[in-house]
């Protein structure tokens, strides 16, 4: 260690003797300060001992800087602020490397070792994350039948002919069956059967109905697909809840008065609701469901089409048929089935206009639901 710290001495000494010869030989003090600069620059410091090397050269107590300001009281009494500005130029370059260095390096000063973080301060909070909209809606809508008793089942995306058309009174060449509404994973596959993704969760309800355990009170979320073409108002998936309600003696009048309570939960005790016969190949008779517009309090809005109503669910009495294709008693037992999009739903409460903000996961719009 004296070794190298007398190797240095000695160095700067010839160092000192070599400044008073330069400044002689080449009458610029500003040749010097920019020789050193270059060697500032050039210095090569790959590790912490070659930057304490570096200190003592140029910064330490008997550095090449500390030389030339030892130089500086021969230089002439004119040219001493311009030689002082060149200087410090020269002294802020060198510094500003040092410390950049120290900080990569780290700061040595710690001597015994203890830890530079606070641990006992709290740590930095990580964002809150939020429910997507649709569940927001749909675990609304299931609560809401939840408290008058009904139960909630799921079943597979993945459907089979059978579940998804044949059971539900959806005759072989119904309109619905077409490759433009329904994905076929591949046709006429094993055993015969077509495999398609479910176009309704109504393939649940019937999977339930095949169990045979009566009555049923059930809703049944989920996701769906249709081959549309995905528009503001359309996509090729979206979300149902769809419900079931069999038992002896279940009447139209059943039907009525359990949506009509659904809709007061979710809309308030104002709301006024109207049925308009309908068809669909699985109940029979066949309604749809409107509600009086809660947007515009009925005075007519571009949600109701200025008609001050706006429709909400699909619903009727499970068809005969359906009910003996599932081997339910269809001389004993009567029930009623709805299905109502979620999606649908979604953008009326809160007021979205384009559905496929729904599917995008956008942060931007879903952090909107905090
Ligand atoms: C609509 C219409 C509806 C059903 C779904 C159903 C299920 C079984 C038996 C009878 Cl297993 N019906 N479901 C009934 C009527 C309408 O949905 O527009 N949904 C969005």
């Amino acid at each position: 260690m004296s070794l190298h710290c007398n190797r240095n001495r000695i160095l700067i000494t010839l160092y000192t003797i070599h400044i008073y010869y330069i400044c002689t030989r080449m009458s610029s003090l500003q040749q010097l300060i920019d020789k050193n600069k270059a060697e500032v620059e050039a210095y090569l410091i790959s590790k912490a001992e070659e930057l304490e090397q570096y200190r003592i050269e140029f910064l330490g107590t008997k550095g090449k800087i500390k030389d030339i300001m030892g130089a500086m009281k021969d230089v002439p009494k004119e040219m001493k602020r311009e030689a002082g500005l060149m200087l410090n130029e020269l002294k802020q370059k060198a510094e500003e490397k040092y410390e950049a260095y120290k900080e990569k390096f780290g700061d040595n000063s710690n001597k015994n070792n203890t830890p530079k973080t606070d641990n006992s301060l709290p740590g930095l909070p990580s964002g809150i994350g939020a429910r997507h909209p649709l569940s927001l809606t749909m675990n609304k809508m299931i609560n809401v039948f939840e408290k008058i008793g009904f139960t909630v089942a799921e079943g597979p995306e993945i459907e089979d002919d059978w579940h998804n058309f044949n059971a539900l009174n959806l005759p072989e060449n119904h309109p619905a069956r077409d490759m433009q509404d329904t994905f076929y994973i591949n046709s006429k596959a094993q055993h015969g059967a077509d495999w398609m993704l479910r176009t309704h969760t109504s393939s649940v309800q019937v999977r339930v109905m095949e169990e045979g355990k009566l009555p049923i009170r059930q809703v049944f979320p989920g996701r769906v697909y249709r081959n549309e073409t995905i528009s503001a108002r359309a996509h090729c998936f979206f979300h149902q809840v769809e419900g079931l309600y069999i038992d002896e003696g279940v009447s139209f009048a059943d039907l009525k008065q359990t949506l009509y309570y659904f809709v007061q939960e979710m809309f308030g005790k104002d709301v006024k609701v109207r049925f308009r016969p309908s068809y669909f190949p699985f109940t029979e008779p066949s309604a749809e469901m409107d509600v009086s517009c809660f947007i515009c309090d009925s005075k007519g809005c571009s949600v109701c089409k200025h008609t001050g109503w706006v429709e909400i669910l699909g619903c009727g009495m499970v068809h005969p048929n359906v009910l003996d294709n599932c081997k339910i008693d269809s001389k004993k037992y009567t029930g009623f089935a709805w299905g109502m999009g979620v999606e649908r739903m979604t953008m009326m409460l809160y007021g979205i206009k384009d559905i496929r903000l729904l599917s995008e996961n956008d942060v931007r719009f879903l952090e909107q639901f905090k």
